[in-house]
Parts: C-alpha cells; structure tokens; sequence
C-alpha cells in the first residue's frame, strides 16, 4: 500500500486541481489530501469563496481522494508524513524545491501544473 499525500486551497474546484489529484493517485494506492484551512488561507493572504467544510466535501466526494486532513500551519508535513505513514508527498510544480527538506521522510515528486487554469484566473473572468 503505497501512502500519498498532497496539500492545497483547492477552492473553486477547477479541472487542474482535479488533474493534480488524478495523477497523484497515480503515483499510489492511497491519496490523503491537506487541506488548507480558512485560518491557513488567511495566514496565506489567501481567502477561498467556499468554507474549509464545503471544500472538504466536494474533495471528499472526488474519487482518487481517501482521506481528507487539515492543513493547519506549514510545519505540519513531517509530522503529517509519519503519522499517515506516507510514502511519496507530491505538489504542483509551482512548488518545485520549496519541500525538498521532505526527502529525508519521503519521496518528494512535482507534478507541472495544468496551464491555463487558476482559481485567481477564475476569479478575475467571472468579475469582469
Ligand atoms: N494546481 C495545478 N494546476 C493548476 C492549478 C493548481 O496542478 N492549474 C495544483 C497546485 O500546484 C497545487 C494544487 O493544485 O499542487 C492545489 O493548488 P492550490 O489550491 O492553489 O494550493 P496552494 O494555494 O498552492 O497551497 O502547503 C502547501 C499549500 O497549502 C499549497
């Protein structure tokens, strides 16, 4: 049974955030998602249009995801990766290197993003 894991905002659920989850399920055999909490998002500079609970259930309600956890601080992830027994920690590569610090607990795989698509891209279309 190989443990993934992966973290994100993943508001206004769009067909990039659902491509990343497909191929991180690709990657294993169980898909845990961290998922930034409101507090999280506004320490971000970051407010979502849907609440952490409503997001939790559109995640919870995609098929490659098992597990939905909060996102609560940035220094969770080691903390994450053994308590969930985790094998492989995966994130857009918008994120490239910024978690390399993870190999000594886990592979550590970036994904390229799904151009063209944003939440903020989402945002901006709708409001003009
Ligand atoms: N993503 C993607 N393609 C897009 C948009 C997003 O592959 N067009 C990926 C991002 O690279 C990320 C995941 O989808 O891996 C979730 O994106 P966000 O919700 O924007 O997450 P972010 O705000 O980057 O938070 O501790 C890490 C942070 O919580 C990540």
């Amino acid at each position: 049974m190989r443990r993934i894991i992966t973290y994100g905002t993943f508001d206004l659920l769009h067909y990039g955030h659902i491509r990343l989850l497909q191929r991180c399920k690709e990657q294993g055999d169980y898909l845990v998602v961290a998922l930034s909490t409101d507090e999280f998002n506004a320490g971000k500079g970051k407010k979502s249009y849907f609440s952490y609970a409503d997001r939790k259930r559109m995640l919870e309600a995609i098929r490659y995801v098992d597990l939905v956890i909060p996102e609560e601080n940035w220094e969770q992830k080691v903390d994450d990766v053994r308590q969930y027994h985790i094998d492989v920690f995966v994130m857009g590569d918008d994120w490239e290197g910024k978690f390399d610090d993870l190999e000594e607990h886990c592979e550590v795989v970036y994904l390229a993003r799904t151009p063209e698509i944003s939440t903020t891209q989402i945002k901006t279309d709708l409001s003009s």
